[in-house]
């Protein structure tokens, strides 16, 4: 099929999600065209069946906001039309679904029709798109959309629970690509980060007030406190700042590492012993899965879709959000023995497998199937 994609192109995991569905479904021989405002950070090659369509908007003194909708459903209508697109799937609703399906009636004008599938993601439904402000225009797109889909049991029950939702919604995990980790993990550079005694445990996100960054470090002060260790966070966003204050008053700045963005994820949970995770809300957890399939146990909070990727007691813990004394308990009791730090991490790689892209990506396909028959 010829499959036109829209989601953000930044480090988020919306994006990350969509470009690597992409990725795959050219593998499997489909051509699709990415739309979006910048090339998508994970999509490094481009080839005769992966294309960039790049969305320009404008600047013009006049618009205190500019439109970027328009130019994104002007830009989706150019290309279907051009490449002769079968199916538009875009990547959380704000503003894409709504951009899609203004696409869709300018289409219909012209006598075609493209159906559009939409992945809810999280924060499009949880944090953005149920504010009043959006909920009328996010609750009207949803509808329109031929097939919905969301990335775990929580965000549909959450999206029925926020909107008035006429269509049925899909579940279709987050997914990985094991067949990229079939290293064996021995040679991971730990040395770059810490020394030979210390414990290696990672963050990674956008640093929003939403991962809760405070709590990764208070959980890593009471657990640095037992055993020697180092924080590597890895991400950039607004929380990052208070984050390095706090750091810098419990005394602990030598520990911690702030690296910053980085395309160079797997490199880092290759040698990291454990990843915390103790988000205020989580439609998913992509970034806990990324380090579940490199061999790294999971300390979370128990939000939203967390408990569907991360297993108590088997990949890792979960606690109530801001329990950072359970959670530091807890971190201690998978790091202090080497055996059981052992078994955790293949417990992680083996839960983590649930994923496997194989395993989700006929699930997309079915649905874009279906949604093309029903033209
Ligand atoms: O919060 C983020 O990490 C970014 C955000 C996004 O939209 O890019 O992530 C959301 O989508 C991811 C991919 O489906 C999920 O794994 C994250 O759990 C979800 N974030 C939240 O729900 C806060």
């Amino acid at each position: 099929m010829k499959i036109a994609i829209v989601c953000y192109p930044t480090f988020g995991g919306s994006g990350v999600v969509a470009t690597e569905l992409g990725i795959a479904l050219a593998d499997r021989g489909h051509e699709v065209h990415f739309v979006t405002y910048k090339q998508p950070v994970r999509l490094s090659l481009l080839s005769n069946n992966i294309h960039f369509h790049e969305v320009h908007v404008p600047e013009y003194p006049l618009f205190h906001y500019q439109p970027y909708e328009l130019a994104l459903s002007s830009k989706l209508v150019d290309t279907i039309k051009l490449h002769k697109i079968d199916l538009l799937h875009v990547h959380y609703a704000i503003p894409h679904a709504y951009a899609g399906y203004m696409t869709k009636k300018m289409l219909e004008e012209e006598g075609m029709y493209v159906p559009m599938i939409t992945t809810l993601h999280g924060t499009d439904i949880t944090l953005v798109g149920k504010h009043p402000f959006y909920k009328p225009a996010v609750t009207f797109s949803i509808n329109q959309s031929d097939v919905v889909t969301s990335v775990s049991q929580n965000l549909k029950e959450r999206t029925l629970e926020f909107f008035d939702i006429s269509r049925e919604i899909q579940v279709v995990p987050n997914f990985i690509d094991k067949k990229k980790y079939s290293h064996s993990f021995t040679d991971c550079q730990r040395s770059l980060m810490a020394d030979d005694h210390e414990k290696i445990i990672t963050h990674i996100s956008n640093f929003r007030k939403v991962k809760r960054i405070p709590d990764v470090i208070e959980v890593f002060y009471r657990v640095e406190k037992e055993i020697p260790a180092k924080l590597v966070m890895v991400g950039e966003g607004p929380q990052k700042e208070v984050a390095e204050r706090l750091c810098d008053s419990l005394g602990i700045s030598d520990k911690v590492i702030f690296l910053g963005n980085s395309n160079e994820i797997d490199r880092i949970l290759c040698f990291s012993d454990l990843f915390l995770l103790p988000s205020e809300s989580e439609s998913f957890g992509l970034a806990a899965l990324e380090a579940m399939i490199n061999r790294v146990p999971v300390i979370s909070s128990n939000a939203g879709g967390i408990p569907e990727v991360n297993i108590e007691g088997v990949t890792g813990y979960l606690s109530d959000v801001g329990n950072v004394d359970e959670m530091a308990k807890n971190a201690l009791k998978i790091l202090v023995d080497e055996a059981n730090l052992e078994k955790f991490k293949s417990n992680a790689r083996a839960s983590a497998e649930r994923f496997d892209i194989l395993k989700i990506l006929p699930l997309y396909e079915n649905l874009y199937e279906k949604a093309y028959k029903s033209r």
